[in-house]
């Protein structure tokens, strides 16, 4: 009976020591798993930044394959200032592939002026000085007293008008605005006062000076200049034609509170027309600064819309100190992609129009999401592990950056990991051999007992 229940006993003790070790082995994989899905995807830093790629829907994307979306638009790894303009560039990161960044060219020339002059006669009303000559030719030129238009009437406003010369003909010029100059003064003849002096522009079917209120009080004195600018056609609102200019007239208005006795002098009318002649550019960078290094190679891909016009975009990467064309022609309404190798977190592109010079055409292009991918590993699950379990032990769970969460979860893991330990010990470890020994020595005692009983008479049968 004796040795019926030490072998019961053996075997009881051995299925105890099997289901410990499964449990434990549970508490430990679980807490594995449990910190993989808490803490990994948290502390990835490339987590939602993109799903999509060329023609890919989101649910059939390899998940070792990270999309990258940029980061800035305003990098200047080049040193030359950006040329254009977005629309809204965050629609570069937009995974509706059907909103769009609109890239515009800009104008990279400056702008020139030309003067026009007085050539004939238009609206006479004033007097000139020296009355040998005609109005038109006593303001025609900037010469003072030697020759011009004059008027001393009390409380009356005068015009006088002129025919201005032909403005040349400047292929592809953008007229910014028109101003016309006076050269004024106020000539007392017995007592103190003042005149009024108006710049006027005309054109057959309008007029207009005071209107847009730049009446200016002419005091005793020098001659001095006074302006009038108009930015746009006053008749239409509408931006300055050439065609506008061929029957421009331009004058003066003026009055005097207390004529006779002083006289407003006129000596010279002019028009100055400031104009550009543009050269549209475009030169628009756009950086990542998180890309993960990779030891594949990595896919921009870029989906466009409409463009305006068949001048071409090209794409380029700044490859350590210069920019290397990475796709020549992007076409529209398809995707564009281009393979190459990042080997640094910062990695910078440039849109640039193929047409820099004598470019007339201001031209856009319909950018959409715009991606970097590459073939990310993920990191072992050892090094968060580590660093995760570190910083719980230094910081006792209480550090700002452990959360709550993290603090049991650690706790889980920590438990689990000295289970692991244990149980390692235990099967394979000194635990192990001190239960065989401890084994042996019941059997050898079994087997004395079973000796000497047989030796006294009992024979030990079951
Ligand atoms: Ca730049
Ligand atoms: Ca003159
Ligand atoms: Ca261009
Ligand atoms: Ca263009």
């Amino acid at each position: 009976m004796l040795v019926k229940n030490l072998r019961r006993k053996s075997k009881l003790g051995r299925k105890k020591q099997l289901g410990m070790l499964a449990v434990l082995a549970l508490i430990s994989i679980s807490s594995i798993i449990i910190i993989q899905l808490s803490t990994l995807p948290g502390n990835n830093p490339y987590l939602g930044h993109g799903l999509f790629s060329s023609g890919q829907g989101i649910t059939n994307y390899p998940k070792e394959i990270i999309y990258l979306y940029p980061n800035r638009n305003d990098s200047d790894v080049d040193n030359i200032p950006s040329i254009g303009s977005h629309s809204y560039w965050p629609n570069l990161s937009d995974p509706n592939i059907s909103t769009y960044d609109i890239l515009t060219e800009s104008n990279t020339n400056s702008s020139n002026d030309f003067t026009l002059v007085p050539n004939s006669a238009g609206t006479t009303q004033l007097y000139p000085n020296p009355d040998t000559k005609l109005n038109w030719e006593c303001c025609n030129t900037s010469d003072d007293d030697s020759s011009y238009v004059f008027f001393n009437e009390t409380l009356i406003w005068k015009l006088d008008l002129y025919r201005l010369e032909n403005p040349p003909v400047i292929d592809g010029a953008k007229i910014n605005y028109i101003e016309v100059y006076i050269r004024v003064k106020l000539h007392l003849l017995t007592e103190s006062t003042y005149g009024f002096a108006v710049p006027m522009l005309n054109d057959p079917s309008w007029l207009i000076g005071e209107q847009s209120g730049n009446t200016f009080t002419v005091d005793p004195g020098d001659y001095m200049n006074f302006s009038s600018r108009w930015d746009r056609n006053p008749d239409t609102f509408e931006s300055w034609n050439w065609s506008d200019l061929t029957e421009l007239q331009a004058g003066i208005r003026v009055r005097v509170p207390n004529g006779p006795v002083a006289e407003i002098r006129c000596t010279y009318v002019w028009v100055v027309v400031n104009y550009t002649v543009p050269n549209y550019e475009l030169d628009l960078e756009l950086q990542w600064t998180n890309i993960p290094l990779s030891a594949s190679d990595s896919n921009l891909c870029i989906i466009t819309g409409n463009f305006s016009s068949n001048e071409n975009l090209s794409i380029w990467y700044w490859n350590d100190n210069s920019w290397t064309e990475i796709i020549h022609n992007l076409q529209n309404n398809t995707w564009n992609n281009a393979t190459l190798k990042i080997d640094n977190p910062e990695f910078t592109i440039r849109f640039k129009d193929n047409n820099e010079t004598l470019d007339r055409l201001q031209d856009s292009w319909e950018i959409g999401m715009t991606v970097v991918v590459v073939n990310y590993i993920s990191p072992a699950i050892s090094p968060y592990f580590a660093l995760f379990l570190g910083a719980f032990l230094l910081g006792g769970g209480n550090q700002s950056s452990i959360s709550s969460t993290g603090f049991i979860i650690g706790a889980v893991a920590l438990v689990s990991i000295l289970g692991l330990v244990v149980g390692r010990f235990y099967v394979s470890g000194e635990a192990a051999s001190f239960r065989k020994r401890r084994i042996k020595q019941l059997e050898e005692a079994r087997d004395r007992v079973q000796r000497y009983l047989e030796e006294s008479g009992d024979g030990g049968t079951p």
